[in-house]
């Protein structure tokens, strides 16, 4: 396939001002009648042909100025139409096109789900539905009429406002005109139409504008929409608060639906949700579902700023809505909740899902300059990794210069597509700071390294350290520049508290903050009256890997004493993970891993240290993911040894602290009436982590304490959490609880999705079989995204193991399931194969099974763009 560069973008040679959509739906044969009045843009010559973008497009209609377009004034394939000679005045173009939403199959464009008509236009879904200028950067004012049978569709809606309604005369149909006066791009058009119930509140901006709230979902779930309602109107408050930035329109919809290949949109107006990050209750949804559902309501909700209001040139600047709008709601979050544990969890993500995508065949800078199917480009790197660039911005700018740099952007740019550059004006302006090297975040793909070499001199009283980073060579970017990098640090005294220090020589000094910006610095802080242990990296104020010269008494300090909640969390992992590297070497070499007192030490002082937040407890005591320890080994990696080796230390350390762990855990109580705050989750996460212990702890000794928290608990949180540590601890009772867990929830897709994915990341020998056996189960289907990640996803990235498994048999079952979906939903197929990312860092034997999966997928006659695009990258 075609590579696009951005290097080639180009303004369009015409602009569509205005789009009127008359949309006449039916289940096989919906027709739409879209008027674009189209205008030649300055410096394009006259005559020079339209070409309109398609994709699989059935045309059944074409004017120009409201006459029939001969055949030789224009050449339409699915794919494309072009007029010929195009007048040089603006002129109105007519198209009428017919699609089939039940055939609808990629769940782009516009499609069924459940019987509910609904649309997905990013990134490039418009040209499913008519022919277009598909890209971001042509902005149109949309005005959108949606017809349908009464009884099919009695609920019509559209982006903006509404503005009629009505019967069509002598039909059983009805019509609904929606208005959206914010000129867009195509890509946040939207319409859904059906039999939905609505939800309703209203929210008074600060100005004083009432703007109504409506939540659609499906019948029977209007009573699990209350915290998503909840969540939105705390999104709109904190955005006028913390950016100064109102709604601007009468009405904000969101709809719920059970068949979406992403999270949720934002199209002006009406964001659609997958219904996994709206609909919640104690008995079907976690805390975790409730804290993403917060999260992503949030998002969206911002986008309509950062993303909608200010969009983007091209695909290439994705991160300039993506990158900026998490870090937003990242903000608000934090500001929700506890900021020190928001902060864990999200590096904990960014280090289990971008790094390793920074490390492998896919790794791309956060600005891509070249790709071959932009829908594999909503990736981690763009959303995670940009949302850490933006941080550091503010890291370097400090508070005020960045929130005059955002203030300036507002100003400048609403109401345009633009780009990383003109954004990172902005802040240069603000803060009269050359950004010209931070600039290299976008550019530049791979996960620094930053090597710390630290000295106290007690003669000088100096303490020195020596930094070098290096950036590692990443797919057509064999070279790197130093990179910016804002290093926040302290030095920790011997009775825990920060010490004071004369000056620090040899780097740029902005706080707390080192700008490190060579590949190699020698740092002099002078002034220093005895051996601090230097706390690096603090809030990983950058998106690096920092290797340094700490021993494991300083770090085990420093987790016990760090002012910096981080970094406290972060000494201990890095510990642990020393301890797991260590057990997966010896495990490759038959021995058993040494056990580790002064670790198992450690947990047990962060699990009974009350003065700690129980959520902060329970991150501290969580080991790093199988996945984590992979990546940290980083080459010929033996995911058994890995599991082995984690395995091992989760069973001495519930063996040496059983009683301990069972005596905190039935002394903590979430309270009389499940809320999903931050305080009472954090207390479920605490006691569900000792539980976690406890169910492993040597030969199931604990099983009966593990039954009885399934048995009892009167919530999802609890429920899910002691089902997943019988099946996976393998204890007694593992086939009734799954059962009761089913039968009690066979009505609630969501929660099935979960029993689905508990299945899924067994690390057991027959997990494989199992999950065979699971794609016959009647409750599943390849047709819904939501379930093939919850059991073929959720195997191929959380089950280290047995997808990794020696005889390649869990690679061949992932590589045939995508060549299968690839012909339904591509999106969702290269989706699931980017799961091999990591397969380079393998041993051989399994390294040599992953190539040959993926060989058979390249060569498969006619792959989609989406799978071929990741299968070449991967084996590149
Ligand atoms: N724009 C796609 C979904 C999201 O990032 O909000
Ligand atoms: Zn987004």
């Amino acid at each position: 396939p075609a590579e696009i560069r951005l290097e080639d973008y180009r303004p369009s040679a015409y602009a569509i001002d205005k789009v009127d959509l008359d949309i006449r739906l039916a289940p096989k044969a919906a027709k739409v009648r879209a008027r674009l009045s189209v205008n030649r843009r300055d410096g394009t010559a006259p005559g020079t042909p339209l070409v309109l973008d398609g994709d699989d497009l059935k045309l059944v209609g074409l004017k120009l100025d409201d006459v029939v377009l001969g055949a030789d004034a224009f050449e339409a394939t699915p794919d494309r139409l072009e007029i010929v000679a195009p007048p040089a005045d603006p002129f109105m173009l007519e198209i009428v096109t017919e699609l089939d939403p039940d055939a609808n199959s990629k769940l782009m464009g516009l499609y069924r789900s459940s019987d509910t008509y609904c649309t997905q236009c990013e990134a490039e879904g418009f040209r499913r539905i008519t022919y277009f200028l598909d890209r971001p950067d042509v902005l149109s004012v949309y005005t959108t009429r949606i017809e349908a049978r009464r009884t099919e569709a009695p609920v019509l809606l559209g982006n903006g406002n509404l503005t009629a309604t009505g019967d069509v005369p002598g039909t059983d149909r009805h019509f609904a005109v929606w208005h959206d006066p914010h000129p867009k791009p195509s890509y946040l058009f939207a319409m859904v139409a059906g039999d939905l119930a609505l939800v309703e509140d209203s929210f008074t901006t600060a100005s004083g504008r009432e703007v109504k709230l409506g939540i659609y979902v499906e019948h029977g779930n209007e009573e699990r929409c209350g915290w998503a309602m909840d969540c939105l109107k705390r999104s709109m408050r904190w955005d006028e608060e913390a950016f100064g930035l109102e709604y601007d329109l009468d009405v904000f919809n969101i709809v719920a639906v059970s068949d979406f290949n992403m999270g949720a949109m934002e199209n002006k107006g009406l964001n659609i949700f997958n219904d996994k990050y709206v609909l919640a209750d104690p008995d079907t949804a976690t805390d975790q579902d409730y804290a993403n559902i917060e999260g992503v309501i949030a998002h969206e909700y911002f986008h309509n700023w950062t993303g909608n209001r200010i969009t983007c040139r091209d695909w290439f600047q994705l991160c300039l809505k993506e990158g900026l709008t998490v870090f937003r709601d990242q903000e608000f979050s934090s500001d929700q909740r506890s900021r020190p544990v928001k902060r864990i969890s999200d590096v904990r993500l960014l280090k289990s899902h971008q790094f390793p995508e920074d490390a492998g065949p896919l790794a791309h800078p956060v600005r891509p300059r070249l790709y071959q199917e932009i829908n594999n480009f909503y990736t981690a790197t763009v959303y995670e990794k940009g949302a850490e660039v933006v941080r550091m911005l503010k890291t370097f700018l400090g508070d005020e210069a960045f929130a005059a740099g955002m203030a300036l952007y507002f100003r400048r740019h609403d109401g345009e597509a633009t780009t990383i550059e003109a954004f990172l004006s902005c802040f240069a302006e603000s803060s009269g700071q050359d950004l010209t090297q931070f600039a290299l975040w976008y550019e530049q793909a791979g996960t620094p390294v930053i090597d710390v070499d630290s000295r106290y001199d007690a003669g000088t009283r100096q303490f020195v350290m020596h930094i070098r980073q290096q950036v590692p060579p990443t797919p057509r970017q064999p070279e790197k520049q130093p990179m910016a990098i804002p290093l926040r640090i302290g030095l920790v005294g011997p009775n825990g508290e920060d010490l004071e220090y004369g000056g620090i020589g040899g780097v740029d000094v902005e706080g707390d903050v080192l700008r490190i910006a060579e590949a190699e610095h020698k740092i002099v802080i002078s002034d220093v009256a005895v051996k601090p242990i230097p706390s690096l990296l603090r809030n990983f104020s950058a998106p690096v890997l920092l290797e340094s010269n700490l021993g494991e008494d300083d770090l085990l300090f420093l987790a016990r004493h760090d002012r910096d909640p981080f970094n406290r969390w972060q000494a201990l992992q890095t510990v642990a993970l020393q301890a797991l590297i260590a057990g997966a070497s010896a495990a490759v070499e038959g021995r058993t891993p040494d056990a580790d007192p002064q670790l198992i030490e450690a947990f047990a002082s962060v699990a009974g240290d009350e003065s700690l937040d129980p959520a902060f407890r329970a991150l501290a005591l969580q080991l790093p993911g199988e996945a984590d320890i992979a990546r940290e080994i980083g080459s010929d990696v033996d995911p058994d040894a890995v599991a082995a080796a984690r395995n091992h230390l989760r069973r001495t350390t519930a063996d040496s602290l059983r009683s301990t762990f069972r005596r905190q855990f039935e002394a903590l109580r979430d309270g009389e009436n499940y809320s999903p705050s931050a305080a009472q989750a954090g207390i479920r996460a605490l006691r569900n982590t000792l539980l976690e212990y406890l169910a492993h702890a040597t030969g199931g000794a604990e099983g009966d304490l593990v039954r009885k928290h399934f048995e009892a608990a009167d919530n999802m949180t609890d429920r899910y959490a002691a089902l997943n540590m019988i099946v996976h601890a393998g204890l007694e009772g593992r086939d009734a609880a799954l059962s009761r867990f089913y039968d009690r929830h066979r009505n609630h897709a969501l929660a099935i999705d979960k029993w689905f994915t508990v299945q899924a990341t067994a690390g057991h020998a027959d997990t494989l079989d199992k999950i065979r056996a699971l794609t016959a189960h009647p409750a599943f289907s390849f047709g819904n995204p939501n379930r093939v990640r919850a059991l073929i996803g959720a195997f191929a990235t959380g089950n280290q193991t047995q997808f990794n498994r020696i005889d390649g048999a869990g690679f061949d079952f992932v590589a045939d399931t995508v060549l299968a979906l690839d012909e339904r939903n591509p999106q969702v197929a290269a989706r699931l194969l980017s799961a091999f990312r990591s397969w380079r860092a393998l041993e051989p034997v399994r390294r040599a099974a992953a190539e040959r999966a993926l060989r058979k997928v390249e060569a498969k006659q006619n792959l989609s763009r989406d799978v071929q695009d990741i299968v070449s990258r991967s084996l590149q």
